[in-house]
């Protein structure tokens, strides 16, 4: 059913590999020339043009874009309770990881009377857009508000699809998640439209305002991202989401069943979703493989998850050893990466290229979907090189505070009026020299 990548022999560079390993690709520009009409109308007429694109795309308007505070306490109530508990336990794991990484204030006594202090300012007001329709992920809710909470963000608003079914708000246990996170405000728009109206405003339909956020964070489709895209110089935006991905990097003695079943959890959320195995094994490959053949006959989601298995974006790569394999899942830069082969944690900790790593056996994509503690919105598309998955730190900003007395400023003055006048800004030593009746060459300051 996978596809097979042998790589065994060669010594490729980073930059080969990752042009040799299976990965697709969502073409978001293609899509800018629809949504860019959206995003301008929403910028012109608000709230109003918003709920005029749920009807055509949803095919519901809701009452009001806010969602009314009872509809939210009566989704909490009707919630099945094993869901709220699992729920609860895992806003709880969250909130143990995400509150250890606050930061505090840094201050750095630079030279004696200069100074900078970083300080970490909680963003204001923040979006959370939670997507609807296949999809309908409560936990998602948590990972998005957990650590904008955590961070001390003031002001946060969940937005996400009316659904026809639940008489056009919001599927009733994203409402749920939002009331047992203590999330008051909650839109019930979704697709483009939505991010448009986080990032303007608008005016609801009894008047009241929409106010704008500063920050929009949280995974959605094609059309999501690219109003993220088309909004980002206005609004802070987290990261362009792509399909889900899961390697995992296996030796001959890793377990086949939770291999294989470990491949097809995460392609069972999209036809586009990758699922790679990385193995020094040619017999494990095989054994995967047939394994993987014989879950999909029972696995709910089974046209979805083969159509995901059988993509380009998926597939087997074989490797001459784990030396070679870690190597060649630092050029891949999964979203998740699984580590199943002896001393796990040790072939962990040479890994730098994944969103998160999850070691041995017993840690499995699918805790980390929901109970581990740690974030589940993470890169994609081989970001996991340059980016991070959602944190405390999303949700904050570092503010320098420099504070030079006179003595600090006049021993360092020469050299500021030496860089001004080599970039032809004078004006700028100027603004120096005024403070001081003579200014120091730059060779005589320390
Ligand atoms: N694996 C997804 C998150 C998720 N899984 C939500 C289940 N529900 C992307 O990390
Ligand atoms: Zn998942």
């Amino acid at each position: 059913m996978l596809s097979r990548t042998d790589l065994r022999g060669g010594a490729l560079s980073a930059a080969d590999l990752r042009r040799a390993l299976p990965r697709g690709g969502t073409d978001v520009d293609s899509v800018l020339a629809t949504v860019s009409p959206v995003v301008a109308a929403i910028r012109e007429r608000g709230a109003a043009a918003a709920l005029e694109y749920g009807q055509t795309f949803d095919r519901v308007t809701p009452d009001s874009v806010r969602v009314p505070a009872e509809r939210l306490s009566d989704a909490l109530d009707a919630v099945d309770p094993t869901v709220r508990a699992a729920l609860e336990e895992s806003i709880r794991r969250a909130r143990i990881v995400h509150s250890d990484q606050r930061r505090g204030t840094v201050r750095t006594d630079v030279v004696p009377g200069g100074s900078v202090t970083e300080k970490w300012v909680p963003i204001a007001r923040v979006g959370l857009y939670v997507p609807g329709g296949n999809a309908v992920y409560p936990s998602s809710v948590v990972m998005n508000v957990v650590p904008a909470q955590e961070a001390g963000v003031g002001s946060l608003v969940v937005a996400s699809p009316p659904q026809v079914d639940h008489g056009g708000w919001p599927h009733p246990t994203i409402l749920a998640a939002c009331a047992l996170l203590g999330v008051t405000e909650v839109w019930a728009v979704g697709g483009a439209q939505a991010v448009a109206l986080l990032t303007y405003g608008g005016t609801d339909t009894d008047g009241a305002e929409l106010a704008p956020v500063d920050l929009i964070t949280g995974p959605g489709n094609i059309y999501v991202t690219a109003a993220k895209r088309l909004c980002r110089s206005i609004v802070g935006i987290d990261s362009e989401a792509g399909p889900t991905e899961i390697a995992i990097l296996a030796d001959g003695e890793a377990d086949v069943v939770a291999v294989a079943a470990d491949l097809i959890s995460q392609a069972e959320h999209d036809v586009l979703a990758a699922s790679v195995l990385v193995t020094d094994s040619a017999d494990l490959a095989d054994r995967v493989d047939t394994e993987v053949t014989r879950q999909v006959e029972t696995t709910k989601h089974r046209d979805r998850v083969i159509a995901a298995l059988g993509g380009p974006q998926s597939g087997i790569v074989l490797v001459d050893d784990i030396d070679h394999g870690v190597a060649v899942v630092d050029a891949y830069a999964a979203e998740h990466l699984e580590i199943q082969t002896r001393d796990a944690a040790q072939v962990a900790a040479r890994i730098s290229n994944a969103g998160a790593i999850f070691v041995g056996r017993y840690s499995p994509v699918s805790l980390g979907d929901y109970c581990a503690g740690s974030n589940h919105v993470l890169p994609t598309s081989g970001s996991a090189r340059h980016s991070s998955g959602l944190s405390v730190q999303t949700f904050l900003k570092g503010v320098h505070i420099v504070d030079y007395d006179r003595a600090a400023l006049e021993a360092v003055a020469g050299h500021v009026v030496a860089l001004a006048d080599a970039e032809d800004l004078p004006a700028h030593g100027d603004a120096v020299k005024v403070r001081f009746a003579e200014v120091p060459s730059a060779g005589s300051v320390a």
